[in-house]
């Protein structure tokens, strides 16, 4: 043990991660390193066909609680691997378990209880916290990854593509707050409006359950929701990117190009807002339309806030009709304008998605029909999974949600339904088959850029699916994507910093790359594996699209984080601690 311990102690000296706890276990049993409720499902995932039975174990008196037999060999579509599901539902005392496999050995300990991921919640939302721009984050809310105040982005320059009357290229204006989009310190509309959209949504969706969620953030004490006081910080620098004498918004905040991976506070270099673009301009709309709706009841909180919101709405609307080709082209526009800027372009090819997004909020929102007059809802499509660049699904799900309020036609109501269910039945067709009995993962289009997203929007789908029709395979198939995100997965990684026994430690987040702390900051969704391997960085395990993944911060193409993948793991994470025991 003294020996595990030092050699412990000078791998992490040369920045490896090497757990005691985890070295002695064995990697090929994957399973939610987090946690299990008590009556839901429970499985885990063993990759070897070696092996026939197993049993479950209380960690501490090693008393065998349930022993079962593996299920069929599957093969994995992605790498041939063969797998065995251990299915120990069975397990429904609280308390801490191993699962051993003769022949294998042991799993990490892992819990069964109440609220098994509430935490997870927590630490997944305070991860916007320390995203924040313009704020010093003190100690007493951030702990040992306090950092002085950085980008109070009170002198942004107007970027000479994004010129207008009153003004003219390299005007002054103020543009603070909001959250760093990910690795990187900049801040883009688009981004912000899949993430605020999801946020917003979350709490429309679950209100009661974020009456008593503490993430510890300086504005927990004001009779608030943290959740909506954290969107706030986003809103406000929204709401500043509007170009006040036409209603249109700036596609980014930037510098020209990313910074090294240095702190906040040392990046210096002039930053501007450039281009102002349709797709930026309608995800704003969206986002303004339903913040107006939800900040209504905070109005003694925030006095005129949801009033402002929907004027901020209606301008933009105003400007995207009258705008509705202005595509944001990066290349295009640094032939044209200097200086060139290189950082995420987040460009649209498309912004019918985005029309029937913002439309749909208007319409919830003001309830007047006229919004949606001129939009097809393409709902003659199958459904598409939200992402940055395909907006309309979230459109769907407020009407959905709104559906009896706003009357909406029985035909649309019907069809909307219809769209999701049929979503979430075609996401489970062959689960059983999955290698690892996860909807996440089927095909290797699910490994995108970002992948963890797929797997936490999927389980959002699911969760609709739930509510429409309140069956509960829906929801498990969520909570196994949920398990697959915490480690039941073919990285073997739990993908959230800060959980799990083997985990995430070098993020590609100047953040946790600069501040001299082991641990990275907590409660940040991996990107995860990502067969396009962009990045070219050594120490990739293979090709396989399920296995494209390293820990090394390196590797943005596996291993960044980003709001947009943040949000999701948060709905997902405290939707199912609102509805699982
Ligand atoms: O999430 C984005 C992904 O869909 C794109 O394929 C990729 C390359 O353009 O960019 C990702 O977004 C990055 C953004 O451009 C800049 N900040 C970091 C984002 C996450 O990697």
């Amino acid at each position: 043990m003294k020996l595990l311990l030092h050699m412990a102690a000078s791998l992490a000296a040369f920045g490896l991660y090497f757990s005691p706890a985890y070295a002695q276990h064995s990697d090929a049993i994957r399973l939610n390193q987090v946690g299990f409720y008590p009556a839901a499902p429970k499985v885990a995932v063993i990759v070897t066909d070696a092996a026939n039975t197993f049993e479950v174990k209380e960690a501490k008196s090693k008393k065998t609680v349930f022993k079962g037999k593996l299920g069929d060999v599957r093969t994995s579509q992605h790498s041939g691997r063969h797998t065995r599901l251990a299915d120990f539902s069975g397990v429904q005392k609280p308390g801490s378990y191993v699962i051993e496999v003769p022949g294998l050995g042991k799993s990490v300990p892992f819990n069964v209880g109440a609220q098994a991921h509430r935490d997870v919640a927590r630490a997944s939302l305070k991860a916007f916290y320390y995203q924040r721009a313009s704020v010093e984050l003190s100690q007493k809310f951030a702990g040992k990854w306090a950092r002085p105040a950085a980008h109070p982005d009170n002198k942004v320059l107007i970027h000479a593509s994004a010129v207008s009357e009153g003004r003219p290229e390299s005007t002054i204006i103020s543009s603070s707050r909001g959250w760093y989009d990910a690795g990187d310190y900049n801040k883009y509309i688009v981004n912000s409006g899949i993430t605020m959209g999801t946020l917003l949504s979350l709490y429309e969706d679950y209100p009661l359950y974020f009456e008593d969620f503490n993430t510890n953030i300086p504005e927990s004490e004001n009779g608030v929701p943290d959740l909506l006081d954290e969107v706030i910080w986003n809103l406000r620098w929204m709401l500043t990117m509007q170009d006040p004498a036409d209603g249109g918004v700036y596609h980014k905040l930037t510098n020209p190009r990313f910074d090294g991976m240095i702190m906040p506070d040392a990046a210096k270099n002039p930053r501007y807002v450039v281009q102002k673009s349709t797709a930026a301009t309608l995800d704003f709309v969206a986002v303004m339309a339903q913040a107006s709706r939800v900040f209504k009841s905070f109005d003694s909180k925030f006095p005129g806030l949801s009033d402002s919101c929907m004027t901020a709405a209606v301008k933009g609307w105003q400007w995207a009709g009258k705008h509705p080709a202005a595509l944001y082209n990066q290349d295009a526009m640094n032939k044209q304008f200097d200086p060139d800027v290189v950082t995420g372009t987040y460009g649209e090819r498309s912004v019918k998605d985005e029309w029937i997004w913002a439309a749909c909020e208007m319409y919830a929102t003001t309830g007047k029909p006229e919004y949606l007059k001129e939009t097809d809802l393409e709902l003659q499509q199958p459904m598409a999974l939200p992402t940055w660049s395909q907006v309309k699904t979230l459109g769907y799900y407020t009407l959905l949600r709104f559906a009896e309020t706003l009357q909406l036609p029985a035909g649309q109501a019907g069809a909307l339904y219809k769209t999701v269910l049929n979503y979430a039945d075609q996401l489970l067709t062959d689960l059983q088959d999955q290698p690892y009995h996860t909807v996440m993962g089927k095909t290797a289009r699910d490994y995108a850029w970002g992948s963890s997203s797929v797997a936490a929007n999927q389980g959002i789908a699911l969760l609709y699916a739930y509510r429409l029709s309140k069956d509960r395979k829906y929801l498990h198939a969520a909570l196994g994507n949920l398990d697959y995100l915490l480690g039941r997965n073919a990285t073997g990684y739990c993908l959230l910093t800060g959980f799990g026994s083997k985990r995430v430690m070098h993020p590609h987040h100047r953040l946790s790359i600069a501040d001299g702390i082991v641990d990275p900051v907590p409660g940040l969704l991996s990107g995860g594996p990502n067969p396009g391997q962009q990045d070219k960085c050594a120490g990739y395990p293979n090709k396989f699209a399920d296995e494209s993944f390293i820990d090394s911060d390196c590797s943005y193409a596996s291993n960044e984080i980003a709001i947009n993948w943040n949000a999701p793991m948060v709905y997902l994470a405290a939707a199912l601690e609102a509805s699982v025991k």
